[in-house]
């Protein structure tokens, strides 16, 4: 390749600082060393954590920064020994990595991976704890270990997974965070079983997504909550059955779903980030077995809470990362699922604008009508 070992200048969105609006600049993004991959970046999607990031309330969020973390590309480049992807390989990067060799990837209990997380939490890759983009001289710091929001982006090779060049870059770009997220939420961390009554506080992309998740393990009813009253029509399509919006009730709404649930739910997700929300997710679950698993993410500063005596009697409270997906291994099988059509990502897209217009992307975040917006870069 014409570029390879060289610094390729392209264009990418960069966060200067919190809130500010991002900069569309000439960023130079060096060669990838050796166990790291560069990505000719095709299509992006905004997850809500890049908003959550941007807005200053993360406590890992650096600037100046290129945000973003649900994408498609092909491989340009890669560097030295690394064996499993080469220039041409579509590719999604994956924020949760998977390198099969540390206590974490062994221990067969969790998708969580240790071998780069060091670095990509502090914006940096793991050779030389540097950057790898600058634009003018001044070091721009990664995130997530992805920083999609770039034509081109390096790597580490632990986080990137090689799927099938006949899968449509511009759809599957969602595979890369929100869609496996909820469904994985489902299947991996709560393991719902055939018949079980689900609440899914938040309709945005990741709760419709835990709702097709349940819809697929056949829970039979599926409570979608959500502040606004519009999400009801759209979120029926991906299987919610029952919708309750907290706004038309005097009682909080744990009661209310206990109330209709005969004593509350099997399995509840909190998909919003609202740590009194979580609490509530946590308290409508049923006496001796509900299940809550805590999917958003909540800002710096922020505790749950609810009392001990809850646990006590037998509710449990769990956390997922990524759906629990171990991401190298089983986002290319997503990509086969949805090819054979036994997912949705289509429908979870709603806009369609390019890398320069990623402000206004950012605003229809905001608006209701807006579940993922995709970016042709
Ligand atoms: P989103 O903003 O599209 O959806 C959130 C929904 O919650 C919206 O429909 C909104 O109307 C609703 N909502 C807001 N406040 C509410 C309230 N008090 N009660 C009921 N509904 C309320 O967001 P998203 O992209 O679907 O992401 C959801 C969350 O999941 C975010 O916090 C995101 O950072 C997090 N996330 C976590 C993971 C993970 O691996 N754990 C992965 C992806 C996203
Ligand atoms: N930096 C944040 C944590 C953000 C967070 O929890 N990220 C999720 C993925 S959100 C994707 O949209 C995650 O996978 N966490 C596990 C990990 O290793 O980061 C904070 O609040 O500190
Ligand atoms: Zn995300």
């Amino acid at each position: 390749m014409a570029s390879e070992g060289k610094v390729i200048t392209c264009k990418a969105a960069v966060a200067w600082e919190p809130n500010k609006p991002l900069v569309i600049e000439d960023v130079e993004v060096a060669p990838p060393q050796a166990g790291e991959v560069r990505v000719k970046i095709l299509f992006t999607a905004l997850c809500h954590t890049d908003a959550y990031t941007w807005s200053g309330k993360d406590p890992e969020g650096l600037f100046p920064c290129i945000l973003g973390h649900e994408a498609a590309g092909i491989v340009e480049s890669v560097g030295e020994g690394v064996t499993e992807v080469q220039p041409g390989d579509h590719v999604i990067p994956c924020y949760q990595a998977e390198c099969r060799e540390c206590k974490f990837c062994k221990s067969g209990k969790t998708n969580l991976c240790g071998k780069v997380r060091a670095a990509t939490g502090v914006g940096v890759m793991m050779n030389d704890r540097k950057s790898r983009f600058s634009v003018r001289g001044t070091p721009i710091y990664h995130f997530m270990g992805t920083s999609t929001f770039s034509q081109y982006t390096v790597v580490h090779d632990v986080s990137v997974a090689k799927i099938d060049p006949k899968a449509p870059l511009e759809k599957v770009c969602l595979l890369g965070c929100g869609v496996p997220t909820g469904l994985g939420a489902v299947w991996n961390t709560a393991k719902v079983e055939a018949g079980s009554t689900v609440a899914v506080f938040g309709l945005g992309t990741v709760g419709l997504a835990v709702a097709e998740g349940a819809k697929t393990a056949g829970a039979s009813r599926i409570i979608g909550i959500d502040i606004d009253s519009n999400k009801f029509e759209t979120a029926k399509k991906f299987g919610v059955t029952e919708f309750v919006n907290p706004k038309d009730h005097d009682k909080p709404i744990q009661q209310v779903l206990v109330d209709l649930t005969d004593g509350g739910v099997d399995y509840s997700f909190e998909c919003i980030g609202n740590v009194s929300v979580m609490r509530a997710a946590l308290e409508c679950c049923h006496k001796g077995w509900g299940t809550s698993v805590i999917v958003g993410v909540a800002a710096s500063g922020q505790e749950i809470s609810t009392r001990p005596f809850q646990l006590v009697t037998g509710r449990v409270w769990k956390g997922t990362a990524f759906g629990g997906f171990k991401s190298r291994s089983q986002v290319p099988w997503l990509v086969d699922k949805y090819m054979k059509k036994e997912i949705k990502v289509d429908e979870y897209i709603t806009h369609n604008l390019t890398l320069g217009e990623i402000n206004k992307a950012f605003d229809l975040m905001h608006e209701g009508g807006c579940l993922r917006c995709v970016l042709s870069a």
